[in-house]
């Protein structure tokens, strides 16, 4: 095999940039198409596997936003099928589905964006009702975000990453709020940032370029919380106590050829992924070192013949990664008519 050399431009504890040359052509896989989606489905990104064998899949439509946003799934046959066609917001007429969970109770928990129509704190958690595989319906049940965007439920909660706080700040403060599912019966949970109770982790990004902070979440099998904080290229790592509390927190990994961290995947038996939006890559890091291994990375295009278009989140199933090119134009990536899920077969 040739060994390509790939340049990936790190910083050192100085601030100084450099270059560090690394042979990564053996490790790379390369992207196949998996859906080509049409424009109706112009911007995939939230994905998560459900009990139910199906990959649920958030489709906001930000780059062509004349098609309203949706609900998708990947049934286990490999099946593009309509969810639902989510609700607008009452003011604003828009809505921006990113994260998204499925808790016990059967129901989908969707983050709707809002920051790309208003970033007054419009962005809000929605609950998909689900019965028998059919969406029955759709509430509002946490509202004041300003950046809500992944989505993950843990052990009777649900947790969601607010990826600006206070965009004046600087540096940026972002964070994670926890919701009880029991909390969520009544009428929508208002939350309000920095001190209130149901923001149980913060964080803050220097980057001034890509102002994003918190953004994908996971629980690897020990039930410690990773998040990843997007302008920064780092992933941080939570201890939490038995309520739920943080104990110790410490950047897991950083760098080290990601140009970004966005979504993040833990798989059951603590393998952990990440989908680097502005690196145009995807990838691996060893839960014991924090090393980092670049599983795939693109050059930058429209994605076609399924190459990594910006990539956003990552999911697995079985043998088989999913990847959602959300293909915003932002740093280097354009969007195009292009869209596409890729797929990277883990097994060779
Ligand atoms: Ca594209
Ligand atoms: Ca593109």
């Amino acid at each position: 095999m040739i060994q390509d050399l790939a340049t990936i431009t790190t910083r050192g504890a100085s601030g100084v940039l450099f270059l560090l040359a690394v042979g990564c052509a053996s490790g790379l896989k390369t992207p196949r198409l998996g859906f080509e989606l049409p424009a109706r489905y112009n911007t995939p990104d939230g994905m998560t596997l459900a009990p139910d064998g199906n990959i649920y899949l958030s489709v906001p439509n930000l780059g062509d936003s004349t098609h309203p946003a949706k609900i998708l799934r990947i049934t286990p046959d490999q099946e593009l099928e309509e969810v639902i066609t989510l609700p607008v917001h009452p003011e604003l007429k828009t809505v921006g589905p990113m994260g998204i969970t499925c808790a016990p109770d059967g129901h989908l928990y969707v983050a709707d964006c809002q920051v790309f129509t208003d970033d007054n704190r419009k962005s809000r958690v929605l609950r998909v009702r689900m019965d028998e595989g059919r969406a029955i319906g759709c509430d509002v049940v946490v509202e004041g975000l300003v950046m809500a965007n992944a989505m993950h439920y843990h052990e009777g909660a649900l947790y969601v990453t607010e990826s600006i706080i206070d965009k004046s700040a600087h540096p940026l403060p972002s964070g994670v709020y926890r919701f009880e599912l029991s909390e969520l019966s009544g009428d929508p949970v208002r939350v309000g940032g920095i001190g209130d109770p149901h923001l149980m982790a913060t964080m803050y990004t220097e980057n001034k370029e890509f102002p994003f902070g918190a953004n994908g979440l996971s629980f690897d099998s020990e039930g410690r919380l990773y998040v990843c904080n997007f302008g920064d290229r780092q992933v941080l790592r939570f201890t939490l106590d038995a309520a739920g509390r943080v104990s110790a927190q410490e950047v897991f990994a950083s760098d080290s050829g990601m140009e970004s961290t966005d979504g993040l995947y833990i798989t059951a038996d603590d393998r952990i992924y990440v989908a680097d939006f502005l690196g145009n890559a995807v990838h691996q890091i060893d839960i014991d070192s924090g090393r980092v291994n670049t599983l795939a990375r693109s050059p930058v295009g429209d994605g076609a013949a399924g190459l990594l278009d910006g990539p956003s989140e990552v999911c697995v199933r079985g043998d088989r990664m999913y990847v959602s090119n959300i293909d915003l134009s932002f740093g280097d990536i354009q969007h195009d008519d292009v869209h596409n899920i890729s797929v990277i077969d883990l097994v060779p």
